[in-house]
Order: structure tokens, then C-alpha cells, then sequence
């Protein structure tokens, strides 16, 4: 029996519910629908639903993606952390806000006039009558200053870790990977997940929005040894990978994706680590996997089941040796793709489970989306667009195109087909999926795709706010000099 059938059912039988039960009952049915949002750190497309890749086992996931719309062309509006989360929260644009690089969950605001002017996701709920809870990593290091009514906490680091690294020593990055904790209780993750199912066995007298922030897949790839042990390494498939690749890539390119901390897919190949990191990175999408799970059984098991709209997304994605890397921070497929799963409240839509839309969206498009499906008025400061129409019609036409930004003026357009990406020293890239998924021929120039670039180049963002001074980033050379440049110059 489907949950909506259980809950008619329960109806039927009023009878049999006590008084205080009725009234419960009738108040929620009257009450704007929860959000639960559940935000996995660094998750690529290697989920069930994605088919990013024949090994990975995401169980929870997969059920949730049965019964809502699974968005198989999401793209992150910036291919790390900081500023990708910043946007979905503001609803702006890293070209808006001039937050292309890390950003302190306090200063987000501070970026520039219209960051300042920016009403959270979180508080604009708020303002419309919603509890808001979060635990874990929401924004970057937790939750900004008052975005939440309540905050369950967020552990300071990225887990436990063993006292001396496994592989990777370079302290630079949390880049490492191998068996570690003993058990799933000694990871935040799972306090995060308990803490959401707490939440959810409370009697909640307003809707809520509650948000859960999941450090894993983000390295290190330290999970407990029975997540390895369901990834065989004998089994393990390496991700396509042509040497040379970068050969046809401006040198542009090159330089923004440039990460010296972290390993080389050729590294990888010279020390037989390649399929050692894949599994370590599947080991921990199958433990984050778990936690989505307690917090879905929490959830089909609490009266919110048939009024929460749950929404699931990774802020960027991971190259796991693609283009001889194993980090985000690039404008390729691999670093803009990103899980997002939306299920409606059960009692308000129906017959839009298993749905699978491949037009594009961006991450951006969240905070319109959200406030849509619960029945708030539009936030006019938001420059994403509401996707629910593509719930209901997922062949809907669509003249949108997913825009991703990473540092000032580098933008990469992602349609159906295409994926186009204009940097700030005027080179380019261009990739036909069609032929490409992979996106090892760069076929930018090329004469027979002239009219299309020329359309593509009109989905380029027109704001380029410079790079905001409460904004930094150190780990690549490029993008050092640049902040540095401008700050002696402000
Ligand atoms: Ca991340
Ligand atoms: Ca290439």
C-alpha cells in the first residue's frame, strides 16, 4: 500500500484515532508542506540514478529517486564548496555576488551590495512561518550566523582520522584514503543523520524546513572497512580516461584547474593507487548512502511522511582521474554535474514519481523551486529559475541553459547537447555530447559548430562582479596571483 493509500485508509478508520490525534492530524493537513534538504559534500553522478558509474551502490538514494524527479543535467552554479553553496543559499550568482572562492559562512553577506541585500533559503522560510533546523556542513563551515531557528552542530573537521596518513601526505589537502574508523557511530555523518531523525520524531507545531549537511564523499575517503568490502577492488572499473587529453584545452584552463596538492591520474597509475581511490570514494558514497537512509526511514516513519518534500543534492562534482585528476575545481563535466533529486510532498502531487528530466538546471534554480512547491510567494532577488514545471512535464521545452562560474569571467554553458565554456582571456572550449560525453575533443573554432557557439554565448552571465575581498582562495597558483593582484590594487 503507497503512503497516500495509508494515510486515506487512516482516515477511513477516524474512528478509531483519539480527539488529540484528529486535531493533529487536521493541522497538518492545513499546514504549508516541510522541507527536508539533504546536501551531500563532493557527491559526483556516481549515484544509482546517474549512472555515473557500474560500481557504485547507493540504495537510499535509489529509492528516493523513485518516488520524485531525478535531474540528470544539474550542474552546480561553482565547482567547490564555498561559493556553490553561498549561491544556492542566496539565490545569486557567484557573478553576482563576487564569491568565487572560499568564503566564511559569516561573511557571505559582507561579499558585496546585492550579497548584502540576499534573504537565505533558511530565512525565507522563516519570515513565512517555517521552524528551520540544519546540522552538519549547510554553508561552508556550518550554518551562517542566525540563518537557522536551531543548529544540531557541525564537527569541526572531516571525521576522524588515523595518526598517520595512509597514502597521500601532502597536508595541504585532506586528500588521503583507506579503512578508518571501526564503526559508522564514530562518524559525524551518522550523528548528523540521528540528529535529523530526532528532529523528525518531534511534535513540530509549524511546518519546518530542516537542512542536514553530509561531509562525505568530501576526502578523506575514510569510512569503515565494511564499506570497502561491498566495493571489491578485483571489481573495480576505472573511469575513462585519454592521456593527452589536455593538449587541445587553453592554457587558461590548465592554469585554473591546476590543484599541485593533489595526486595525478599518472601518479595514480605509476603507484597502482587509481583503483584504490575509486574504491575509497565509492566506499564513502555507500556509507553517506546509509545516513541519507536513517534519515528516510525516519521520515516515512513520522507523521510528516505524506507533507515533506525532500531534496537531495551534491554542490559540485569530482573528477576521480578524468582529465588526469582527482578534484573538482575545473569547468568540465565532471566538476559541474551533480545529483538533484526532488519528491513532492506525497499529498499534494501525484503520478510524477520515477521521473527523469534531462534539461538542463542549475543548483541556482533550488531556492526558486522550493519556495514554488510550498505555496511562498516568489522572492523577486532570485535569478534561478522554478523547475517544478519540469516535475510535471519533464519534456517540457526549455530555453534555459545551466550556468557554472568559476573565478571571474569563467563560465562554462551547459544545454542538452552542449557544454560551452568562454574564459576570462576570451579562449574557449566547446564539447558535442552527442559524439563526446567525455569531453576529450575540443571542437571550439571549429567552423560546422559556428551558429551553435554563437547561440551558446548568449546564455553567458552579464554581471561579472569582481572578486570579493571576503572571498579567498589559496590552493591554486592562478587564482592566488589574481587575489593578490587585487587586493594591493582595492
Ligand atoms: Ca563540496
Ligand atoms: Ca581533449
Amino acid at each position: 500500500m503507497d503512503r497516500r493509500n495509508f494515510l486515506l485508509g487512516t482516515i477511513g478508520s477516524a474512528v478509531a484515532l483519539s480527539g488529540c490525534q484528529f486535531e493533529v492530524f487536521n493541522q497538518l493537513k492545513k499546514q504549508y508542506p516541510n522541507v527536508l534538504m539533504l546536501i551531500v559534500d563532493d557527491l559526483n553522478d556516481w549515484i544509482g540514478p546517474l549512472g555515473g558509474h557500474p560500481n557504485t551502490k547507493t540504495p537510499n538514494i535509489d529509492r528516493l529517486a523513485r518516488q520524485g524527479t531525478v535531474f540528470s543535467n544539474a550542474h552546480a552554479p561553482a565547482p567547490l564548496c564555498g561559493p556553490s553553496r553561498a549561491s544556492v543559499m542566496t539565490g545569486l550568482a557567484p557573478a553576482t555576488t563576487g564569491i568565487y572562492g572560499h568564503v566564511k559562512d559569516i561573511d557571505i553577506k559582507r561579499a558585496n551590495p546585492k550579497a548584502a541585500e540576499s534573504v537565505f533559503l533558511s530565512e525565507y522560510f522563516r519570515k513565512h512561518g517555517y521552524y528551520t533546523a540544519a546540522v552538519g556542513k549547510v554553508f561552508h563551515q556550518g550554518i551562517a550566523p542566525n540563518s537557522f531557528d536551531e543548529f544540531g552542530g557541525r564537527y569541526k573537521g572531516f571525521g576522524p582520522s588515523p595518526d598517520e596518513r595512509f597514502k597521500w601526505h601532502d597536508k595541504r589537502t585532506n586528500t588521503d584514503w583507506g579503512a578508518f574508523p571501526d564503526d559508522d557511530e564514530q562518524m559525524p555523518d551518522y550523528d548528523a543523520a540521528q540528529w535529523l531523525a530526532k528532529q523528525l520524531g518531534r511534535n513540530h507545531n509549524k511546518p519546518f524546513f530542516m537542512a542536514g549537511g553530509f561531509l562525505r564523499p568530501h576526502a578523506p575517503w575514510y569510512v569503515p572497512q565494511k564499506w570497502f568490502d561491498i566495493h571489491p577492488l578485483e571489481d573495480i572499473v576505472l573511469p575513462p580516461f585519454l592521456p593527452n587529453d589536455l593538449d587541445d584545452v587553453p592554457d587558461i584552463a590548465k592554469a585554473v584547474s591546476a590543484h599541485p596538492m593533489m595526486p595525478t591520474t599518472e601518479w595514480a597509475l605509476e603507484n597502482n593507487e587509481w583503483k584504490n581511490i575509486v574504491q575509497g570514494y565509492l566506499a564513502s558514497v555507500s556509507f553517506v548512502d546509509s545516513c541519507v537512509g536513517i534519515v528516510l526511514d525516519a521520515l516515512e516513519n513520522s507523521p510528516y511522511a505524506d507533507n515533506t518534500a525532500v531534496v537531495l543534492w551534491g554542490d559540485h562534482g569530482y573528477s576521480l582521474g578524468e582529465k588526469s585528476k582527482f578534484a573538482k575545481m575545473s569547468l568540465w563535466e565532471r566538476a559541474t554535474r551533480t545529483p538533484l533529486i526532488i519528491t513532492p510532498p506525497k499529498n499534494k502531487v501525484s503520478g510524477d514519481a520515477n521521473n527523469v528530466v534531462n534539461q538542463p538546471v542549475s543548483l541556482l534554480d533550488l531556492y526558486p523551486t522550493l519556495i514554488k512547491i510550498c505555496g511562498l510567494p516568489e522572492n523577486t532577488q532570485n535569478q534561478g529559475v522554478d523547475i517544478s514545471p519540469l516535475m510535471r512535464q519533464p519534456d517540457l521545452p526549455w530555453q534555459h541553459a545551466a550556468v557554472t562560474t568559476y573565478g571571474p569571467n569563467n563560465h562554462a554553458v551547459k544545454t542538452s547537447r552542449y557544454r560551452y565554456i568562454k574564459y576570462a582571456d576570451g579562449s574557449e572550449e566547446l564539447y558535442d555530447h552527442e559524439y563526446d560525453v567525455n569531453e576529450w575533443h575540443n571542437v571550439a573554432g571549429d567552423p560546422r559548430y559556428y551558429q551553435i557557439q554563437q547561440e551558446l554565448i548568449r546564455h553567458l552571465p552579464t554581471d561579472n562582479a569582481p572578486w570579493s575581498q571576503v572571498s579567498n582562495y589559496t590552493g591554486n597558483p592562478y587564482f592566488k596571483a589574481l587575489t593578490e593582484n587585487a587586493s594591493s590594487t582595492q
